[in-house]
């Protein structure tokens, strides 16, 4: 019998609603929820995948593991034994070193109760502020901004505003790949009324800048002397609201002066271009009817990222930009529950519900609700110092939760020598294939999404129910019950009993309440949400007070903000350049940011075919101009180098980046390729308040590197079981990458030679042995060696190192499944006229119909227009992810003629 289960996609801020099918213990179907009031039945390419990445347990968490020495591998154990090797460990190490010896590190994408039980077990059972999450790399500089200028976290905007603004301004956010639900409701929108002016900030021209009426491609980290020199414009032109200014701000005059020297010709010349640009920029904004900013890592993830925010919010301030409909500054949050876990406090900077650590009263407050002595007064250690003081040994144990530090925190390479220095390390995972799992003294199995029932709230401060739809998977258990569990063995070990247990939930329903009774008379008031009425009238914005009939949609519509004399605060924003300096030795800017189809580390959208045809491997974006320069052509592998470390990625010369920018997805790591990927360039320099790093920005230089042995190969079967096999032998090669292809596992690399052993070991992690229905070919002195798996007439695998020139016909075959015509020796001869060296798979613009470039560009060829591309080839019309890149293609061919 097959069961339908309302719950949330686990991906992004946006925060669709799903409908989950299930029959037999498994997931069958995924939907999205006609109801849910984010996305009305909307879901993009990852949402409409989710169904595909829970079929299969290979990879899966799904029993605790446990090592008793470095040297030792992990053994599976029952739950028991691993809760009390936690417990005993972090009790002798509070007892021995005090409670800063040990952290957490946790994450956006735990659900609201999860995230509770975390922050009072770190805060108020073991007394340390020392518990952080991915959230300080990702919404940070966010919340500080809105703390100072508004006097509370949370975005005053909700998603109603996208279809009432009549300016929209992203900045920093490419939110056609990062937010496509949020995008296809704008681009809904403004196909109604194309009136709706929409201003792109970035310095690539991204799918989302490639529909914008004016795209300013600003060099990377300027956005300060842009929204300075706007403002500069509109307060010397009049388009600044004085009556508002007035009436509910401070600061006005001060900030004035320090824009007086942002003319809009120094601002635009600071940012790279053209003035009239930015004076229209500062037009279509000011004399807006209702202007929107859309903003997201562009501007938070700079060493100035607060100043980038606050120097917005002054524009919309000073314009009269907020509190109405279509209008305000509006944070797109990243992670499913980066708002939850804001409002749980689960932050080494904060407390629960909106409170300060900084703040005697908040601290004597919780510790009164909590029922605890006294809480530390002392702010935790940020992610990134949090794992400096790991390296440098004051903190002995970190326990991770949700996240994977060995690939996406900055210069990763430090944090992956201070897992290892640690003298504990404890994982919670849903899945084994991830860069940090290696460092697990305790591995312990999470349920995923699909298993585990909670709440999270999305960008518009918008609480839904997430429900299981089957049970956990193998022995995994939820985050929530392993925090409890552990929580109260450390309670009893450390002596801390008290009359009423501090851990007493045996539901995340107990949690949440709890967690609603700290909320109560504060900004972010739930006092009138229980599971019930979630349940009874679906999801509800927050603040809810007791008694009111629903939440607030907008926030500060009377001009009265949440600071003491509620009056919001003007800043002026310094601007300064990113922190790693350009020079002669580094001359070139490295971004890097999202791709459409994968998430993260792709522990989980890494798992299916379909998500990797978009972008099938790792790429280095430079400008074609840069690329001619230094004699580079599309594939070529570069040595990418910071003052860090170094990687080596393959070049796409590509003119949506200006020149001496560079760009580079930051999903790759060493499960995917022969490093971890783009953090082993970026700078940790962080931001002086928010301490969010500036993995936006790192100085590099790039060098071609000659690596003429090549591998290429593929092979059948448990595509998941082969990358695990295969995985560890990524590193030994200057350049490697897996993609995945349904039931194929395809691998590239690169060298001067072929690494000793390496072949054999590859030959048997694809279960490539010799016999009968391999055929083999070897030339040692040309360094060739050739293998290819039979069965009957049809190739199930190959291997071909040294030389690759017949990759592209083999890899046709494997794809194919159909028998090889010819004799079996022509395999390795076989190179028909006009194929090139190593060609990719043909690029999958639309992932739900499976539509290539190629099919689309001979139909824009043929004259096929947007509507037709759709109703021929049924291209972009499920999820709509492709859309903006199907109209580009359009353009292009329109202009190119
Ligand atoms: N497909 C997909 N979607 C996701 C995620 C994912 O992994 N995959 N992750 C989610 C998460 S956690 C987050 S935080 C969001 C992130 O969502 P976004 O912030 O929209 O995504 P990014 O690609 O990281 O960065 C956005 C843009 O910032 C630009 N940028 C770089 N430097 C600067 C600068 O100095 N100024 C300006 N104005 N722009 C700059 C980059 O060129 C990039 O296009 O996406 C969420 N959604
Ligand atoms: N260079 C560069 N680096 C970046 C960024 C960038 O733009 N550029 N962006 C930064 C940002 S904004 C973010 S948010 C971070 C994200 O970085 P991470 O947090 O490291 O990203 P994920 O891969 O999503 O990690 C989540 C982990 O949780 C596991 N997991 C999934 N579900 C569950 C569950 O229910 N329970 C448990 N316990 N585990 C689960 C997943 O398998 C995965 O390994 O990356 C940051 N790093
Ligand atoms: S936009 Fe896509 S990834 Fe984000 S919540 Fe909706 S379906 Fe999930
Ligand atoms: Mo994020």
């Amino acid at each position: 019998m097959t069961t339908v289960t309302r719950s949330t996609c686990c991906y992004c801020g946006v925060g669709c609603g799903v409908l989950i099918e299930a029959s037999d213990g498994r997931i069958t179907g995924v939907r999205g929820d006609p109801d849910h009031p984010a996305n009305r039945g909307l879901l993009c390419s990852k949402g409409m995948a989710l169904a595909d990445t829970a079929r299969s347990t290979t990879g899966r968490a799904l029993q605790p593991e446990l090592r008793v020495h470095r040297d030792m591998p992990r053994e599976a154990v029952e739950w028991p034994v691993a809760l009390d090797a936690v417990a005993e460990r972090f009790a002798r190490i509070v007892e021995q070193h005090g409670p800063d010896a040990v952290a957490f590190y946790v994450s956006g994408q735990l659900l609201t109760e999860d995230y509770y039980v975390f922050n009072k077990l770190a805060k108020g059972l073991i007394g340390t502020n020392n518990i952080d999450t991915n959230s300080r790399l990702c919404m940070s500089s966010a919340v500080t901004a809105y703390k100072k200028a508004f006097g509370a976290d949370g975005p005053p905007t909700c998603y109603d505003d996208l279809e009432r603004a009549r300016t929209v301004l992203f900045a920093g956010s490419n939110a056609a790949w990062a937010h496509p639900v949020v995008f296809r409701r704008l681009e809904a929108a403004k196909a109604a009324d194309p009136s709706i002016r929409w201003i792109v900030v970035d310095p690539r021209r991204t799918d989302t800048a490639a529909m914008a009426d004016l795209h300013l491609a600003i060099e990377p980290g300027t956005d300060v002397a842009l929204f300075n020199g706007m403002l500069h414009h509109l307060i010397w032109e009049g388009l600044v609201d004085r009556a508002y200014i007035d009436e509910h701000t401070e600061g006005f005059d001060a900030l004035k002066s320090a824009v007086r020297t942002f003319t809009p010709a120094i601002a635009a010349e600071l940012c790279g271009i053209a003035e009239e640009d930015l004076i229209q920029a500062a037009v279509w904004f000011g004399a807006s009817d209702a202007a929107l900013s859309l903003y997201s890592m562009g501007l938070n993830q700079s060493s100035h990222g607060t100043d980038k925010n606050l120097a917005l919010i002054n524009l919309h301030l000073a314009t009269r930009q907020i509190g109405k409909p279509g209008a305000g500054p509006f944070s797109l949050t990243g992670q499913p529950n980066a708002m939850g876990g804001r409002e749980v406090g689960g932050m080494a900077t904060m407390l629960a519900a909106h409170r300060d650590i900084g703040n005697a009263a908040d601290r004597e407050e919780l510790a009164q609700l909590w029922g605890v002595q006294a809480l530390s007064a002392r702010p935790g250690l940020p992610a990134v110092e949090m794992f400096e003081a790991l390296r440098a040994g004051t903190i002995k144990a970190v326990w991770i939760v949700c996240t994977n530090p060995a690939h996406s925190m900055p210069d990763n390479a430090r944090v992956r020598e201070a897992l290892d220095k640690a003298e504990f390390v404890v994982v919670q995972e849903a899945f084994t294939q991830t860069d940090t799992v290696p460092y697990a003294d305790v591995l312990l199995p999470a349920a995923s999404w699909g298993e585990k029932d909670g709440t999270v709230t999305n960008s518009e401060r918008r609480i839904s129910r997430v429900r299981a739809a089957i049970d956990a998977q193998g022995d995994a258990k939820p985050d929530w019950w392993i925090a409890v569990q552990i929580a109260r063995r450390i309670e009893q070990r450390l002596d801390r009993q008290r009359e009423a247990p501090l851990f007493a939930f045996d539901t995340p329903e107990a949690i949440f309440n709890e967690h609603r009774r700290l909320t109560e008379n504060r900004d972010l008031d739930i006092g009138g949400l229980s599971y019930a009425l979630l349940d009874e009238r679906g999801p509800q914005q927050w603040p809810f007070r007791a008694g009111s009939e629903q939440g607030e949609a907008r926030r500060y519509t009377d001009g009265r903000f949440a600071t003491d004399d509620g009056r919001a605060r003007f800043h002026a924003a310094r601007y300064q350049p990113p922190a790693d300096a350009i020079n002669a030795r580094f001359p070139l800017r490295l971004t890097s940011g999202r791709l459409r189809d994968q998430w993260h580390g792709m522990s989980r959208t890494g798992r299916i075919g379909r998500l990797f045809m978009h972008a099938p491997e790792p790429t280095l974006d430079i400008h074609p101009g840069d690329a001619a320069r230094r004699g580079l052509s599309e594939g070529d592998l570069v040595r990418v180098i910071s003052r860090r470390g170094e990687l080596v990625l393959p070049v796409r010369p590509t003119d949506d980046v200006r020149s001496g920018t560079l760009f580079a997805p930051m999903h790759w790591n060493a499960q995917f390729m022969s490093s971890g990927g783009v953090n082993e360039v970026t700078d940790p320099a962080v931001d002086p308040d928010s301490l969010q790093p500036e993995l936006k920005h790192a100085a590099v230089r790039i060098e071609p590197v000659a690596l003429p042995w090549h591998v290429a190969a593929a092979r059948r079967g448990d595509a998941l079981a082969l990358q695990a096999a295969v995985q560890p032998l990524l590193g030994a090669c200057r350049y490697a990458a897996l993609a995945i292809e349904d039931d194929l596992l395809i691998l590239r690399a690169a060298d001067t030679a072929a690494p000793a052993g390496w072949l054999d070991r590859l030959y048997a992690a694809l279960d490539l042995p010799s016999g009968d229905d391999t055929l083999e070919y070897r030339d040692a002195r040309r360094g060739l060696d050739k293998r290819a798996l039979w069965r009957e007439n049809v190739i199930h695998g190959f291997v071909l190192a040294g030389e690759v020139r017949q990759a592209d016909t083999l890899f046709a075959a494997v794809r194919s499944g159909e028998p090889w015509r010819g004799s079996r020796l022509s395999v390795f001869a076989a190179r028909r006229a006009g194929e090139t060296a190593s060609a990719p798979r043909e690029r999958i613009v639309c992932s739900c119909m499976q539509i290539s470039e190629t099919q689309i560009q001979a139909a824009i060829a043929r004259g096929a227009s947007m509507p037709e591309l759709k109703t021929s080839l049924g291209c972009g019309t499920v999820c709509g992810s492709c859309v903006t890149e199907l109209r580009r293609m359009c353009e292009t061919a329109a202009i190119g003629g």
